[in-house]
C-alpha cells in the first residue's frame, strides 16, 4: 500500500487523475461531464458552500438524492471544502432522518429537488437546505456557476474525517461510520487496484446509491481514481440496467446478487458484450447464481464482502483465483481470520466470526457498539465464516441468522441456496421460529416466479426437492409465500422482519 502524504484532500486527488477532455461522468440523458468540467463545477460548488452558505472545514453536510453527476459534484465539493459528507440510506422516513441529523449535528443539507419531501418533514432545527437539479435561480449548481473558475481545495490532513456513512444494517438501528480522507483513497488502492484493476477506457455503472459506500466506491471513487468514466443514474430496475449496459457499452458493473438474478431473466435479449468485470457484494452470492451468470455472459463474477464500517470490500478474488461459492481471499492490504468466542483463531474448516484488519477500520459516531465491533484492533463483522485449507473464506451466515434446531446449527443461507436451485423459486429467505420440541424450526419465505401457483402442492413439491439437496434436519418445516421480501434500501435481506415477535 502506498503511504499517503500528511496533507491530503481525497476530492482533489480524485479529480486530478485524468486530462480535462476525458469523460468523467455521464447520465441517461446522454450528457457527458469531462474531467475538466467536473473539476470546475466541484470547485465552484465548494466556493459557494464556503462563501455563500457559511460552511467551514469540519462542518457536516448531509447529501441526499438519486445517483446523478450533480450529486457526485456536490460530494466532491464537500471534500474540496474540507467539510464532512454525511449520507443516509435511501428511503429513510422523516423521523429517521430527524434522528440521524440530530446525532450528526447537521446544519447544512444539499438535496436533489426530487428528494426534499421527507427532509422537509423531518423539520431539522436551523437546517440550511439547498437544492440541486432544480430549474430555478436557487439551484445550487446554477448559483455556483456564476462564481470564478479557480478554487484552491482546503489542505485537509490525511486523517481528517471526510465522510460519515450511516447504515441501517440488517437490524434496523442506524449507526454512523466515520472515515478519513486517506480511507477513501485506500479502498481504491486495495480492492480496486488489486482485484478490479480498472483501465482508463472503462465505463462503470450499477445499482448501488452513492449514499451507500458500495456505490460510492464502485461508481465514483474507483472510476475517478483510474481516470475512467461512470454512468450515474437512478436505479430503474434490472431492465433499465441491462438497457444501460447495451446503450452505453458499460464495461464494469457493480450490483448485488438479487439484481444479477433478476437480470438473468432478461439477459438474452440484450447485447452485454461490452462487460469486462462484474462485481457482486452486499449479500451472499450462491454458487448456482455464479454459474448461471457465467453461462449467460461468459464472465466470472467477482464476489466480495464489504461493510460500511470498513468502507468497501476486504475479502474477494479476481479472474482465475475466483472459486465459486467462496467469497475469496483477503484483499491485498487486509488481513482476515476466523475467530471463536474467546477471540482466538479457530482451526481451518471450523466456523467462527470473521475478523478483519487493514488500512481502513470502524469508527462509529457516538455509539457504544464500537466496543463490540472492534476488539484487539480487529474489526468483527458479525458474519460467520469458514476458512478452508487453501485460505479461501466461505460465507456461512450472519451470526444472528444462525438457527439452532434440535441441537443442530443451521446456516440460513445454505438452506436458501438449496431452495434457489428449484426452478420455481425467485427469492428465498430462511428464518428460525420458536418451537417447543426442537427449540427452533426452519421456516422458508419464498417469492415464486409469476406463473407458479402458491398452494400446498407447490410447497410440498419444493420441500421434497430440498430433501434431495440438503440434510433432513435443515429442510424447512414450514413454507410461506410472499410477494416480495423485506430488504434494506441497499438490497440486503432483513430476515429479522420475517421473524415472529416485535420488530427491533
Ligand atoms: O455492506 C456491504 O455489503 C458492502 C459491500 C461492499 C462494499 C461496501 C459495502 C458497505
Amino acid at each position: 500500500l502506498p503511504g499517503y502524504p500528511r496533507r491530503l484532500n481525497c476530492g482533489a486527488e480524485l479529480l486530478r487523475s485524468a486530462p480535462d477532455g476525458r469523460t468523467a461522468l455521464l447520465d441517461r440523458q446522454g450528457r457527458h461531464w469531462p474531467y475538466g468540467e467536473l473539476r470546475l463545477r466541484a470547485g465552484q460548488i465548494a466556493r459557494t458552500l464556503t462563501e455563500d452558505l457559511g460552511v467551514v472545514p469540519g462542518n457536516r453536510v448531509l447529501l441526499r438524492g438519486p445517483n446523478s453527476p450533480e450529486l457526485a459534484a456536490c460530494w466532491l465539493a464537500v471534500m474540496l471544502a474540507g467539510a464532512v459528507a454525511v449520507t443516509v440510506p435511501a428511503g429513510q422516513r422523516a423521523h429517521e432522518l430527524a434522528a440521524i441529523c440530530r446525532l450528526a449535528r447537521i446544519r447544512h443539507a444539499l438535496c436533489d429537488v426530487r428528494s426534499t419531501e421527507d427532509l422537509a418533514k423531518a423539520a431539522v432545527p436551523a437546517l440550511e437546505l439547498t437544492v440541486f437539479g432544480a430549474d430555478t435561480e436557487h439551484d445550487l449548481l446554477r448559483r455556483a456557476s456564476a462564481g470564478p473558475a479557480a478554487h484552491t481545495p482546503v489542505a485537509t490532513s490525511a486523517d481528517d474525517i471526510a465522510l460519515i456513512a450511516f447504515t441501517s444494517g440488517t437490524t434496523g438501528r442506524p449507526k454512523g461510520c466515520m472515515h478519513f480522507h486517506r480511507d477513501v483513497l485506500a479502498i481504491a488502492d486495495t480492492f480496486s487496484a488489486h482485484v478490479l484493476r480498472p483501465r482508463p477506457e472503462d465505463i462503470f455503472a450499477g445499482s448501488p446509491p452513492l449514499g451507500f459506500t458500495f456505490g460510492l466506491g464502485g461508481l465514483l471513487v474507483f472510476p475517478l481514481r483510474a481516470g475512467a468514466s461512470a454512468l450515474l443514474a437512478d436505479w430503474g430496475g434490472p431492465d433499465r440496467l441491462l438497457a444501460d449496459i447495451q446503450r452505453h457499452r458499460i464495461s464494469v458493473l457493480f450490483t448485488a446478487p438479487t439484481a444479477y438474478r433478476a437480470m438473468l431473466e432478461q439477459a438474452a435479449a440484450y447485447d452485454l458484450s461490452s462487460l469486462r468485470r462484474c462485481v457482486s457484494a452486499g449479500e451472499h452470492l450462491p454458487a448456482p447464481l455464479w454459474e448461471a451468470w457465467r453461462r449467460a455472459t461468459g464472465l466470472r463474477l467477482i464476489n466480495g464482502i464489504g461493510a460500511t464500517e470498513l468502507l468497501h470490500i476486504f475479502v474477494s478474488a479476481a479472474d482465475e483465483a475466483i472459486r465459486p461459492g467462496t467469497t475469496g481471499l483477503p484483499v491485498p492490504g487486509f488481513q482476515a481470520r476466523v475467530i471463536g468466542p474467546d477471540g482466538r483463531p479457530v482451526a481451518d474448516g471450523q466456523p467462527g466470526l470473521l475478523a478483519v484488519r487493514g488500512p481502513v477500520g470502524c469508527r462509529y459516531l457516538a455509539d457504544e457498539r464500537q466496543r463490540e465491533y472492534v476488539r484487539d484492533g480487529w474489526n468483527i463483522t458479525g458474519d460467520t465464516y469458514v476458512r478452508d485449507a487453501e485460505g479461501y473464506f466461505r460465507y456461512v451466515a450472519r451470526a444472528d441468522d444462525m438457527i439452532v434446531s434440535a441441537g443442530h446449527n443451521i446456516a440460513g443461507p445454505e438452506v436458501e441456496e438449496a431452495l434457489l436451485r428449484h426452478p420455481d423459486v425467485l427469492e428465498a429467505a430462511v428464518t428460525g421460529e420458536p418451537d417447543e420440541r426442537r427449540g427452533m424450526v426452519v421456516v422458508a419465505h419464498l417469492v415464486l416466479r409469476d406463473s407458479v401457483p402458491r398452494n400446498r402442492r407447490t410447497a410440498e413439491e419444493i420441500r421434497e426437492f430440498t430433501t434431495k439437496e440438503i440434510a433432513p434436519y435443515k429442510v424447512p418445516r414450514k413454507i410461506e409465500f410472499h410477494d416480495s421480501l423485506p430488504r434494506t434500501a441497499t438490497g440486503k435481506l432483513q430476515r429479522f422482519r420475517l421473524r415472529p415477535g416485535p420488530l427491533q
